[in-house]
């Protein structure tokens, strides 16, 4: 059986305490993971400063993003066995997996190398009375050892989306990715070892959150910052546990993300689009849209294209090419994603389809599969419009007015993102910005350009990582001023 072991200070780490790695399409076992207990967190930590303080401390920028691109060409050489370990771990499609995740992992180095290489930083000119003046100027520096908390619906997207601007600016890290997710971070902790990245550099350990790995990292005193992906609620806990030695943090969390559809949008681009926005990685992108207002006009239509579009999704096997549709993550998403179901019912509901668990009379009968749903007819205070779900499905109402539709989907708590459909230019540029939210997409969704910033407002998130946004995080900024005096 396969095993998954921790990586400090260079070394491969066992532990005695050990956790299946399940597959969801399934149920089957992938792979045995070994538990990081304090003492391996702590010796991570201590490998990290060590590195800080040694090899890894003395290199330039110029060789850290040599080193970026070369872990970027290692993964992939490593394509194949990096799809592989995250197809296994998450049931994605294939079709998914080796056009979205396994790339972007490669092109988050190739992307921060670039980026630090490019950075400017600040430089100012003060005069001062009297005919002398001051010069200012910035220095980057790492902020040490960072702390790094992935969750498991983009594994290697999401981690390498963090350590690669992390290393960059020179910091040591300490990675945990996500229980159920343990395969391409392991992957990764052996391209580090590859291209001999310094020990302690790079510091993988596996675990869950609360009285394990997790909980370990943020409550360590010398971790010196946190980078958070998940939950909102955990990041609640993340922030208590951070606040004791006032650690520096990024939290990226839910969302309870809306659509609008105008009755002047492009139709087929929209629906396309829709059926990404609403059911790309089974609904498990912090990004889809759960809450879909469309304008009165659209709304029988809108309804019944995606629908139709919904029943016609292929679930199946990750590799069968025909594939658009995966299962769910684990047992415990399954059911918390049928109780959205059943409390949708409750809450008076209609199902437009789906909102059940498909039947294949095969093993994956085993798995954690649900059906791609949409629902409709629920009043905006249903709860099933105010959570955050994380599955496949959508709920959507009608509206009959541009400020109208402002303001439904500003009616959360959550402020990730948002997705327009219009082809009305003035249109555009007045709803796109109106969104309290950190990303507001027109005609498109998850569109990305690795500069911009990536955030969210509300319980969605603090901070935004991206471009120079994430250098400015990773790092600890000082002025230098200087004053010149005249001759
Ligand atoms: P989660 O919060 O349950 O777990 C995320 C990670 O945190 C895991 O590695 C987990 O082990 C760890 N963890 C849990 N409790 C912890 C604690 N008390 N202390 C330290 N670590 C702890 O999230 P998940 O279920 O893995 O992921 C799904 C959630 O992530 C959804 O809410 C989704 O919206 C969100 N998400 C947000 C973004 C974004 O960019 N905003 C991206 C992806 C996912
Ligand atoms: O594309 C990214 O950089 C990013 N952070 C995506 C997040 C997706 C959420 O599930």
């Amino acid at each position: 059986m396969t095993q998954y072991r921790n990586y400090v200070a260079g070394r491969w780490v066992e532990s005695e305490r050990r956790f299946p790695d399940v597959n969801p399409v399934d149920g089957s076992l992938v792979a045995t993971v070994h538990e990081a207990d304090l003492a391996t967190v702590d010796a991570a930590v201590r490998g990290g400063h060590a590195a800080l303080k040694g090899a890894w401390g003395r290199t330039t920028p110029t060789e850290r993003a040599d080193l970026l691109h070369r872990i970027a060409d290692e993964i992939d050489r490593r394509r194949e066995d990096f799809l592989a370990a995250e197809i296994a771990d998450t049931g994605k499609p294939h079709a998914m997996a080796s056009t979205v995740d396994i790339p972007r992992g490669a092109a988050n180095f190739r992307a921060f190398a670039d980026i630090l290489k490019t950075a400017p930083l600040d430089s100012f000119r003060t005069d001062l009375p009297g005919g002398a003046h001051a010069i200012n100027y910035t220095v980057r520096k790492p902020l040490g050892v960072v702390g790094i908390i992935s969750p498991w619906n983009l594994p290697l997207l999401l981690l390498t989306w963090k350590v690669a601007p992390a290393l960059a600016c020179g910091n040591a890290v300490v990675v945990k990715p996500s229980e159920e997710t343990p395969g391409t971070a392991t992957l990764l902790a052996e391209v580090m070892d590859r291209v001999r990245l310094p020990a302690g550099a790079f510091n993988l350990v596996h675990g869950f959150g609360p009285g394990s790995a997790g909980e370990f990292i943020t409550t360590h005193p010398d971790v010196n910052a946190i980078t958070f992906t998940g939950e909102s609620r955990t990041g609640t806990a993340i922030m208590k546990a951070a606040a004791a030695d006032v650690k520096p943090i990024s939290f990226e969390l839910g969302g309870k993300n809306a659509a609008l559809i105008f009755a002047d949008c492009n139709f087929d681009q929209m629906l396309d689009g829709m059926m990404r926005a609403v059911f790309l990685n089974s609904g498990q992108v912090c990004l889809c849209a759960e809450r879909v207002y469309v304008e009165r006009p659209l709304y029988t239509r809108f309804c019944e294209a995606l629908a139709a579009r919904a029943r016609d999704l292929k679930l199946g096997w990750p590799m069968d090419p025909g594939t658009a549709m995966g299962p769910l993550i684990s047992a415990a998403h399954r059911d918390k994603v049928l109780g959205y179901f059943a409390l949708a019912r409750e809450e008076g509901a209609e199902f437009l389809t789906g909102g059940a668990v498909p039947r294949f009379g095969d093993t994956r009968d085993q798995g954690f599969w649900v059906e791609p749903t949409v629902i409709a007819g629920l009043p905006q205070t249903a709860r099933c419009l105010k959570e955050e779900i994380f599955g496949p499905i959508c709920h959507v109402s009608a509206f009959d007015t541009e400020s109208e539709a402002i303001a439904l989907a500003n009616d959360t708590r959550y402020g990730l993102a948002a997705t327009i459909w219009t082809t009305n230019l003035n249109r555009a540029h007045r709803v796109g910005p109106a969104m309290r939210v950190g990303l507001s997409w027109i005609n498109s969704w998850f569109l990305r350009d690795l500069r911009t910033p990536f955030g969210g407002a509300g319980l969605s998130g603090i901070g935004r990582e991206g471009g120079l946004h994430s250098l400015n995080f990773y790092s600890e900024l000082t002025n230098v001023c200087i004053r010149v005096d005249d001759g």
